[in-house]
């Protein structure tokens, strides 16, 4: 991977009340200048996600990578270009076999006993989090701070993408501390081509 992409940012489908919105948000981070972009599903059912899917990619697959999260046959069915996977998904190894050696894989870690195990695996990013307190997501894992990405960074040589509260306001800093790419979900939502302009000027 020559140069990871330094804004990651998430769709997550529970926070749009009609799939319309998911689209049409995307597609102001479009314009907006994203390159990288993660379908995120909780409780969606499988023939939901792969229609939804299908249309993020009909929409952005020429100039943005897409990302499926947890679901391997739902990256391959709609095309996707990598999957994303936590701790509880299936592992890296397990995914490999699913998804084969050319989509990006990438893993979630929350403390560096699970980055130093991510490292040796065959996923393509590593990601760390949450670096601060988030509503991003139900149940999160203690934060761990910059600290946390400075210790991470230490750890491997994989693209670090950092995630968890991760603003406009403070997205340098993460960088600074050494993150490749910072992941967002809510700072993009409410005005998301502004949003996703701003992050790149400020991260550029
Ligand atoms: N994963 P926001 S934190 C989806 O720690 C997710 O792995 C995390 O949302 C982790 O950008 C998180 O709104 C939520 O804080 C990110």
């Amino acid at each position: 991977m020559n140069s990871f992409p330094q804004l990651y940012a998430i769709l997550d489908a529970s926070l749009f009340p009609q799939a319309e919105l998911m689209f049409d948000t995307a597609e102001h981070l479009l314009a907006g200048g994203i390159t990288l972009l993660q379908y995120r599903n909780k409780s969606g059912n499988a023939a939901e996600m792969l229609e939804q899917a299908k249309e993020l990619k009909r929409r952005l697959g020429n100039s943005v990578k897409l990302v499926m999260n947890d679901r391997a046959d739902l990256a391959l069915a709609a095309g996707f270009d990598g999957l994303h996977v936590g701790q509880e998904d299936l592992s890296p190894a397990g995914s490999r076999k699913v998804i084969g050696e050319c989509l990006w894989l990438g893993i979630s870690t929350h403390n560096m006993a699970q980055l130093r195990e991510a490292d040796l695996t065959s996923a393509d990013y590593i990601a760390i989090g949450p670096v601060f307190p988030t509503s991003g997501k139900a149940n999160p894992d203690p934060v761990v701070g910059l600290q946390g990405v400075r210790e991470a960074r230490a750890l491997t040589r994989k693209p670090l993408v950092a995630i968890g509260g991760i603003n406009r306001a403070n997205c340098r800093s993460v960088i600074k501390a050494g993150a490749d790419s910072v992941a967002v979900i809510s700072d993009v939502m409410r005005e998301p081509q502004k949003s996703a302009e701003d992050f790149l000027r400020i991260l550029g």
